[in-house]
């Protein structure tokens, strides 16, 4: 899978509850409220993470949830905030909400976006005093949560390309070095789409892309054309992969330079990247002339030998690329793609409530007027007066009256039903 790709709900932490509690101690009579404020809901942040190559360690993990914030507390203690959950993905990954919008790009090591904010700490009866009201008998409860559902996406920004004419031995080598279990056979274009494998070292790990085979003309569409190379404009370095044997009757300089015009062709970026040789089927009678021959046409340059089919010479290799890998800056570059499904991430403005009837009940629902009742504790007369305050404020009652609410009819908000006094 050249896209590795996971859905998730991820839901921030609800704020902790403010606390209702009146100062009683000796001697001080009318002590007034005490109760402190709520501690703030932890939020979902996506961070991105250089050592990370894969989405893997997320695709087991369907829900995401922050830890919610600490209640306040009598003698106005306020409760903790809860700490940030922090995800770590790989580098290139993208975020985005369930319709497709893209939330953020991950493009730096260690660059974070906060995916769902925590609710805020309810107040406490002590910050909700007032001048007219200064010993309330309610406090509020936590904002809930963000919650959303989102795909994150990783463009795979493999370390290595492995690049080469069809049925030099790509997919072998990659099978024989990373956990992936490509497609191998005999007849040219086996592999049609980019594989990926993880590649583990001595020293670390990194990753291989497995590209299907170019010929000569892949630029003007020939074969399977170039599609496949933008995938490798990211990548740090090119192997490029070579049939020492000729065993198909071609020239392996011939095939060598072919291949150096197609990447020139396709961009500068390919020419100029870091590129080793890799010469393959070594076992084969003809290549060790061949190699000879190969050599003094292209002056010296360190190539490697090695025989996939049988996994040998490829530990040096891999200890190479690995070298080479930990050297090399990460090339991340914004794929044209992204950049043109790229909108700006905006919440919609939305209307505070909507009231539907249903034969003589008015149902309420809103983002806002749903909040309001969530941070309601209704466990006082008190409360409920300024719960209902706070919907008149925001013209429910006005709107009810023009849809022609009657007393004692009833109105309901998410779960709860009240009678609808004037
Ligand atoms: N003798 C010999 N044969 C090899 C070696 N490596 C791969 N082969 C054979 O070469 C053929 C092509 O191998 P693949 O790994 O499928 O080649 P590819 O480059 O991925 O080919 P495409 O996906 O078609 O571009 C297979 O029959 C392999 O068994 C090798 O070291 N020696
Ligand atoms: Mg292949």
């Amino acid at each position: 899978m050249f896209v590795d790709e996971v859905i998730l709900e991820v839901s921030a932490g609800n704020g902790g509850d403010g606390c209702m509690a009146y100062r009683r101690e000796k001697y001080i009579p009318m002590g007034g409220p005490y109760g402190g404020n709520g501690g703030r809901g932890a939020n979902v942040v996506f961070k991105a993470d250089g050592g990370l190559k894969t989405l893997i360690d997320l695709r087991y993990q369907k829900k995401i949830k922050g830890k919610n914030g600490n209640n306040g507390e009598g003698k106005n203690k306020h409760g903790k905030n809860a700490e940030d959950t922090v995800i770590k993905v790989p580098i290139g990954s993208t975020i985005k909400d369930s319709d497709g919008n893209i939330i953020a790009d991950l493009l730096t090591d260690k660059e974070e976006v906060i995916v769902a904010y925590g609710g805020r700490g309810g107040r406490g009866n002590v910050t909700l005093a007032t001048k007219t009201n200064p010993c309330p008998s309610y406090a509020e409860r936590g904002e809930p949560g963000e919650s959303r559902n989102i795909k994150v996406e990783l463009r795979m920004l493999a370390d290595v390309g492995l690049v080469g004419l069809p049925s030099v031995g790509k997919s072998t080598i990659l099978s024989m070095i990373s956990n992936a279990n490509p497609k191998i056979a005999s007849y040219h274009f086996t592999t049609l789409s980019p594989n990926l494998g993880v590649v583990k070292t001595k020293t670390g790990t990194f990753t291989v892309a497995d590209l299907p085979g170019l010929i000569e003309g892949a630029s003007t569409g020939l074969g399977l054309g170039h599609k496949f190379l933008k995938h490798i404009e990211r990548t740090k370095i090119i192997a490029h992969i070579i049939d020492m044997s000729g065993s198909e009757g071609r020239d392996p300089y011939e095939d060598y330079l072919t291949i150096r015009k197609e990447l020139k062709e396709f961009s500068s970026k390919l020419i100029n990247k870091k590129e080793i040789i890799i010469a393959n089927k070594m076992d084969l009678e003809s290549s060790k002339t061949n190699l000879v021959e190969f050599k003094k046409k292209i002056n010296n340059i360190n190539i490697y030998e090695i025989e996939a089919i049988n996994n040998k010479g490829l530990d040096t290799v891999i200890e190479e690329l690995q070298k080479l890998v930990d050297e090399l800056p990460n090339e991340v570059l914004f794929d044209e793609d992204i950049q043109e499904k790229h909108v700006l991430y905006k919440f919609k403005s939305e209307k505070p409530f909507i009231i539907k009837k249903e034969n003589n009940m008015f149902i309420i629902s809103g983002a806002k007027v749903e909040k309001i009742f969530k941070m309601t504790n209704f466990n006082t007369e008190e409360a409920l007066d300024r719960f209902a305050k706070k919907l008149r404020s925001m013209g429910i009652d006005d709107e009810l009256e023009k849809m022609g609410v009657k007393e004692g009819d009833i109105v309901k908000i998410l779960d709860y039903e009240f009678e609808y006094t004037k």
